[in-house]
């Protein structure tokens, strides 16, 4: 929702800053952690390198510096739009604080994370390149498992993630005028989902979030995934207001 996703390096700036306008109104009453993704950043440069697949060509070295160099863009945009509304956002890196092993997240340093929320502070995390244990080395890691894995740590009450449709379909709503939403997705229904799903990120787009989400929700934590391209949707879902649409996430 924050990028264009089929123009590379292209920032969605009236989503930004519509998300950025809300949270700041938010802040009164709640505590945040943001955290983005690639979209047509970080994606882009990620798979001309191969970054994901982990170290096999010294070539790729330079792909670190520049998945960072795009991620930093788009954090910055995020940063000055965040700022444009007072709201008191600091950019963590998670390079800097987590550690990866065959791709998935190892361990996360979060204390700075906490020292933040409690002094009403936003930290702003993306998506991001990390150090891999294995002989991977290096791997790519979602904003979606930084997410969760956050949500679950900090003991989150919310995890929401934003895109720019509904929730989850029955099948891609941008090109299948059939597709219906689903208001509660079970782990029982992603099987067939998945069957149907053409992913171009290369963390894995909507499944990453779905299945990243109900390891959270397993935690006891309210999973959504809603449009918030949506003016004012953010709040909406915040507050557990009536009349916006999403899809929950749900056990059994
Ligand atoms: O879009 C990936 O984050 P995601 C970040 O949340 C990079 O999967 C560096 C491609």
């Amino acid at each position: 929702m924050i990028t264009v996703k089929d123009k590379p390096f292209t920032p969605n700036i009236q989503v930004i800053e519509e998300v950025s306008r809300q949270v700041s109104e938010l802040l009164e009453e709640y505590l945040f952690i943001l955290v983005h993704g690639g979209g047509s950043y970080g994606h882009v440069v990620a798979s001309e390198y191969r970054i994901a697949e982990g170290f096999f060509h010294p070539d790729q070295l330079i792909g670190l510096t520049k998945v960072k160099l795009r991620m930093n863009e788009l954090t910055q945009l995020i940063l000055s739009s965040l700022a444009s509304y007072n709201v008191p956002a600091v950019p963590v890196t998670p390079v800097s604080c987590l550690t990866c092993s065959s791709g998935g997240l190892e361990k996360f340093f979060t204390e700075p994370l906490r020292m933040m929320l409690d002094l009403g502070v936003v930290p702003l995390l993306p998506g991001d390149l990390a150090m891999d244990r294995s002989e991977k080395k290096f791997t790519i890691i979602s904003g979606d498992s930084i997410a969760a894995h956050l949500a679950a740590e900090l003991n989150a009450v919310k995890l929401i993630y934003g895109t720019d449709v509904d929730g989850v379909f029955t099948g891609d709503p941008k090109h299948d005028s059939n597709a219906i939403l689903i208001p509660r997705l079970s782990r029982s229904m992603l099987k067939s989902l998945k069957a149907s799903s053409t992913v171009s990120d290369v963390t894995g787009g909507i499944f990453r979030k779905i299945e990243e989400g109900f390891n959270a929700a397993e935690k006891g934590i309210k999973v959504i995934i809603g449009n918030l391209t949506k003016p004012g949707a953010l709040i909406s879902i915040v507050k557990d207001e009536a009349g916006v649409l999403y899809t929950t996430l749900e056990l059994g």
